[in-house]
C-alpha cells in the first residue's frame, strides 16, 4: 500500500458471494500465484492432498470439489507467493530499519529462503549454514545454568510429527517450558472442560449439523474465521434449524451469507438469513445470559414442566443442585443489566434451547478471552448438561479452534502441565525421565524474560512478540535474551524483536512437497473436531535451502543432547517411525496409527463424552459453580469502556493480508474503534475524529495507542473494538484468565483520552 486513503460504509450486502469470489482471484493475482495457487488449491483438504493452512474447521467429505473458502485461497496463495526474502534483501536492510516496516510490509516481502544469523556489528541478518545455526543453538542451550532458562513456544501450524518430537526433545533436555498459541487463545476450553466432562476438547462432529436441532454461535466470526463452517449452518437453516448468534457485533456472516460453492444461489444473487435470533449482547454478558436461560428451565421446572433430562442427571452428573439454588437467587433486573438484553429475549433464547431435543453450541475467542474464561466456558458445559446434549446425534459443546493444529499440538505433548500418567509413558517409551514439575505458560514465559532467569527462546511457528500481551514491555523483555530462534515461513516482527544472538530457520510450508532419503513423507493433522488426517505438500518448496520442522526438531536435539539414545537421525527421514512413537505413548487414542491414516479421510481421536463416559476423578460430569455475574473485575470508573481485540477478514492472526475489512465497511485502515454513537457523543468526539486509548489499571503503567479513527458502529453501549494486533499494547501481562493463563483480550478496560 503506497498512499492510505480510508474509507468507511456500511456492508449491507450478505456475506460470501461475489465478493468472496473476486477476493480469492485478486489474491492469487497479487502473489502471482494464479496457476500455481489455482492447481494447489485444487489439492487442498482433498484426500491425498494438503490441509488449508489457515482454520481448524474439519472438512466435509468430498461432495464438495472445492472444500476451501475465501480465506483459505488467502491463506495459501501468501504461502505459495512469488516473492522471495534473500540474503540480498537481508543486506540492504539493517534490523533497525526493518523495525521501521509494518507487519503488512514484512509479510508482503515473501518466503525465507535460507538460515540466516543475527551479526550485531552491522545490525543486519547474515547467511549461516544449517550446521552452523545447529552448532548455534546447542552451544546455547548446553550452557545454560538449568534447563529452565528455555523456553520453547509452539504455534499452531505445526504438524503433529514435528510437535510430537518437539515434546520429546525439549522433555528430555529438561523442562516443561511449552508456551503456546493455545495459551492465548482455546486454553480456557482444555483446561476448563476437564473437570466438568473430562476433556479439555469439543465433543460434536460435523455430522452432528445434520441432526442438530438448534445452534448456538457464541463469540464467533466464523464468516472470517471458520468460512468452511458457514456451509453447515446455512444447510441447517435451510432445514429450519434456528440459530442463535451471540455477538456484541452483528457479524455479517452471521446476519446473511451467500455460499460461493451453491451455483444456483450465486446466480441468482440470492443468500440465506443464519441467525434467526442475534443477540446484542454487552462485552462479558455471556454469563448472565446463560445464567438467565438457565434460570428459566429451572423456574418452570419448578412449576411443574418436566425440561430436564432427569434421567441423565441422575446417572451422569454431580451439582446440579448448587448450580440450580445459585441462578434462582439472582433477580432479573441484574441479568439484564449485565447480559444488557432485555429479559424477553433471554426468555426467547431459552424457549429455543429448550424445545429443541439436540443442540450444539460453538464458541470463539469471544468467550475464552476474559479474566474468568475457563468458569465461563464450564457454564456453556453446564446448561447443555441440563438437557443431556452429550453423547446423543445433533449434540454437544463445540469449540471451535484456531490454527489449523493447535488441537493436535496440544494432544502430542506440547503442554507445559502434562499429566504424570502422560510423563510415566514418555519414561517407559524413550527411556529416559522427564521432568515432572510444570513449566511456563506464555505470559509466565514473558515474566521469566523480564526478570532474566529466561535466557535462549525457540519459536517453531508463530510471532511471539505480536501475540502476546504488552507490547511494549514484552519487546524490551525478549531483547534481553541470549538467543532467539525463529523457525517460520515468513519474515515478521519476531524475528526483528531479537536476543543478543539471533537466528532465523526457514521452513518448508504445509503445501509443500517433502521429500527425504526415504521418499515423499507426508504430515498429520488434528482438527477442532477431534478428526486426524493426512497432509501432503504438492508445489515445489519456495527454495532448495528449506528444511521441514521435523528436521529442524531432531537436529536441534542432536545439537544439544549429543548422548541422546533417541534416533532423531532416523526420524528425519521416515515419518513413520515417528508415528509409531505416537502410537506407543498415546494407546487408548492412537494405536494402530499407520494403519489408521491410510483411510483417505483419516480417523476419529476417541472422544468418551460422545459414549457418556466421564474421565473426571469422580467418573461423573460436573455441574460447576461460578457465583455471580461478572467475567472480569468490575472498574469503578464511570469513563470505562470495555474494548474487545478482534480480526479483520483480511488478517491471519499477526498477519495482514490488507487493510481492509469488508463485512465491516472499513477500507485501508486498520487504527480504527468501532463504537456506539450514544457513547461518542457522550464523550464530545465528533465521528470520525482522531482519538487516543489508554489503559486504566493500578500497576502504575501507562498504556497508550494513538491516532485511532472512531467510527459509529452498532456496538452495545460501553463496548468498544479494535484490531488484535495494534491495540496489544494495551492489554496488560498480568490482565490473563488464572486458571489457563489466557489474557482477555475481549474485555480491556480502556478509556478515550484527548490526542
Ligand atoms: N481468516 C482467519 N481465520 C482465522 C484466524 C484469523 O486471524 N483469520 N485466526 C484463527 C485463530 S488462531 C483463532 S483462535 C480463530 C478466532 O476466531 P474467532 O473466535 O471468531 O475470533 P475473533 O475475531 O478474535 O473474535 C470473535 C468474536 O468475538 C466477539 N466478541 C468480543 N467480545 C465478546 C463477548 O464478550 N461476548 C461475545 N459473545 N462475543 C464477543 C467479536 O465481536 C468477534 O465477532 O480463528 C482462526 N481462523
Ligand atoms: N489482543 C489479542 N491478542 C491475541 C489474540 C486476540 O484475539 N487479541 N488472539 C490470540 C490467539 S487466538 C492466537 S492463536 C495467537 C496467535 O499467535 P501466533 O500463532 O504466534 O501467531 P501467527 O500470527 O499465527 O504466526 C504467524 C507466523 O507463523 C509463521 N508460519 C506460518 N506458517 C508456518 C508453518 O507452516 N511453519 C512454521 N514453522 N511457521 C509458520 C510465519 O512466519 C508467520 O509470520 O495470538 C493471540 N493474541
Ligand atoms: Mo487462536
Amino acid at each position: 500500500m503506497t498512499e492510505k486513503n480510508p474509507r468507511y460504509k456500511n456492508y449491507d450486502h450478505p456475506a460470501g458471494g461475489w465478493g468472496a469470489a473476486a477476493a480469492t482471484a485478486k489474491v492469487l493475482l497479487e502473489q502471482s500465484v494464479v496457476t500455481k495457487g489455482s492447481r494447489a488449491l485444487l489439492a487442498m483438504n482433498q484426500p491425498g492432498g494438503f490441509k488449508c493452512p489457515s482454520c481448524a474447521f474439519p472438512d466435509a467429505d468430498c461432495k464438495k470439489t472445492l472444500e476451501f473458502c475465501e480465506n483459505g485461497a488467502k491463506a495459501l496463495a501468501h504461502e505459495a507467493t512469488k516473492f522471495r526474502v534473500t540474503r540480498d534483501f537481508f543486506a540492504q536492510h539493517t534490523v533497525a530499519e526493518l523495525m521501521e516496516k509494518s507487519d503488512y510490509w514484512l509479510e508482503m516481502q515473501g518466503r525465507l529462503t535460507e538460515p540466516m544469523r543475527y551479526d550485531a556489528a552491522t545490525d543486519k541478518y547474515v547467511p549461516c549454514s544449517w550446521d552452523d545455526a545447529f552448532a548455534l543453538i546447542g552451544r546455547h542451550l548446553r550452557a545454560l545454568d538449568n534447563p529452565n532458562e528455555a523456553e520453547f513456544y509452539t504455534s499452531g501450524r505445526t504438524p503433529n510429527e514435528a510437535a510430537f518430537l518437539y515434546s520429546i526433545f525439549v522433555r528430555q533436555f529438561g523442562t516443561n517450558n511449552f508456551p503456546d498459541c493455545s495459551n492465548m487463545c482455546h486454553e480456557p476450553t482444555s483446561r476448563g472442560l476437564p473437570p466438568a466432562i473430562g476433556i479439555g476438547k469439543g465433543t460434536v462432529v460435523l455430522e452432528d449439523f445434520e441432526h442438530t436441532e438448534a445452534i448456538f454461535v457464541i463469540g464467533q466470526n466464523p464468516g472470517t474465521n471458520a468460512p468452511r463452517m458457514m456451509t453447515h449452518l446455512v444447510e441447517a437453516r435451510k432445514r429450519g434449524v434456528p440459530i442463535v448468534a451471540v455477538n456484541p457485533m452483528p457479524e455479517r456472516a452471521l446476519i446473511r451469507f451467500t455460499e460461493p460453492q451453491d451455483v444456483v444461489q450465486m446466480a441468482t444473487f440470492g443468500s440465506t438469513v443464519i441467525a434467526s435470533e442475534f443477540v446484542h449482547i454487552k462485552i462479558g454478558g455471556d454469563l448472565a445470559l446463560l445464567k438467565g436461560m438457565m434460570k428459566v428451565i429451572f423456574e418452570r421446572e419448578a412449576v411443574g414442566e418436566t425440561i430436564l433430562d432427569h434421567e441423565f442427571i441422575a446417572t451422569h452428573t454431580v451439582g446440579m443442585e448448587q448450580v440450580r439454588d445459585e441462578v434462582m437467587s439472582l433477580q432479573w433486573a441484574d441479568l439484564t443489566e449485565h447480559s444488557g438484553l432485555e429479559e424477553a429475549q433471554i426468555r426467547r433464547c431459552a424457549e429455543i434451547y429448550i424445545r429443541s431435543r439436540a443442540t450444539i453450541i460453538c464458541y470463539g475467542m469471544g468467550l475464552t478471552q476474559h479474566q474468568l474464561g475457563s468458569q465461563l466456558v464450564q457454564q456453556v458445559a453446564n446448561i447443555l448438561l441440563l438437557k443431556g446434549n452429550y453423547g446423543k446425534p445433533g449434540a454437544g459443546i463445540s469449540p471451535i479452534r484456531g490454527h489449523s493444529n493447535v488441537q493436535g499440538d496440544r494432544t502430542v505433548g506440547i503442554d507445559e502441565k502434562p499429566s504424570q500418567s502422560y510423563l510415566d509413558r514418555v519414561r517407559d517409551v524413550f527411556g529416559f525421565e522427564p521432568p515432572r514439575e510444570h513449566g511456563h505458560h506464555t505470559v509466565e514465559s514473558v515474566e521469566a524474560m523480564e526478570n532474566g532467569t529466561a535466557k535462549v527462546f525457540i519459536g517453531m511457528g508463530g510471532n511471539f512478540v505480536r501475540a502476546i500481551p504488552d507490547t511494549d514491555r514484552s519487546y524490551v523483555a525478549m531483547r534481553k535474551l541470549e538467543l532467539t530462534v525463529g523457525i517460520a515461513t515468513k519474515l515478521n516482527r519476531g524475528h526483528l524483536v531479537h536476543g543478543k544472538d539471533a537466528l532465523i530457520l526457514p521452513v518448508i510450508a504445509r503445501s509443500e512437497r517433502i521429500e527425504t532419503s526415504a521418499g515423499e513423507q507426508f504430515v498429520t493433522i488434528e482438527d477442532s473436531m477431534s478428526n486426524v488426517t493426512a497432509s501432503r505438500g504438492v508445489i515445489e518448496p519456495a527454495s532448495a535451502d528449506l528444511r521441514t520442522e521435523v528436521e529442524i526438531v531432531c537436529r536441534m536435539a542432536m545439537a544439544a543432547l549429543p548422548d541422546s539414545k533417541i534416533p532423531w537421525e532416523s526420524y528425519i527421514h521416515k515419518y513413520g517411525l515417528i508415528r509409531d512413537k505416537i502410537a506407543e505413548v498415546y494407546p487408548e487414542i492412537y494405536a494402530d496409527f499407520s494403519e489408521k491414516i491410510k483411510e483417505p479421510m483419516g480417523f476419529h481421536l476417541d472422544i468418551p463424552p460422545r459414549r457418556r463416559v466421564w474421565c473426571t476423578p469422580n467418573g461423573k460430569a460436573n455441574f460447576l459453580l461460578l457465583p455471580g455475574l461478572e467475567v472480569n473485575s468490575p472498574v469503578d470508573d464511570p469513563t470505562m469502556l470495555r474494548l474487545a481485540t478482534v480480526r479483520s477478514h483480511d488478517q491471519f492472526n499477526t498477519t495482514i493480508y490488507s487493510y481492509n475489512d469488508r463485512y465491516r465497511g472499513v477500507y485501508n485502515d486498520r487504527m480504527i474503534l468501532f463504537m456506539n454513537k450514544e457513547d461518542r457523543i457522550a464523550r464530545g468526539i465528533e465521528e470520525r475524529a482522531h482519538v487516543s486509548l489508554e489503559t486504566i489499571s493500578n500497576d502504575g503503567l501507562k498504556r497508550r495507542v494513538d491516532a485511532l479513527t472512531v467510527i459509529d458502529y452498532p456496538m452495545p453501549r460501553g463496548a468498544i473494538a479494535g484490531y488484535y494486533p495494534e491495540l496489544n499494547p494495551l492489554l496488560p501481562l498480568d490482565y490473563y484468565d488464572r486458571v489457563s493463563g489466557t489474557p482477555a483480550a475481549k474485555s480491556i478496560p480502556v478509556r478515550v483520552v484527548a490526542p
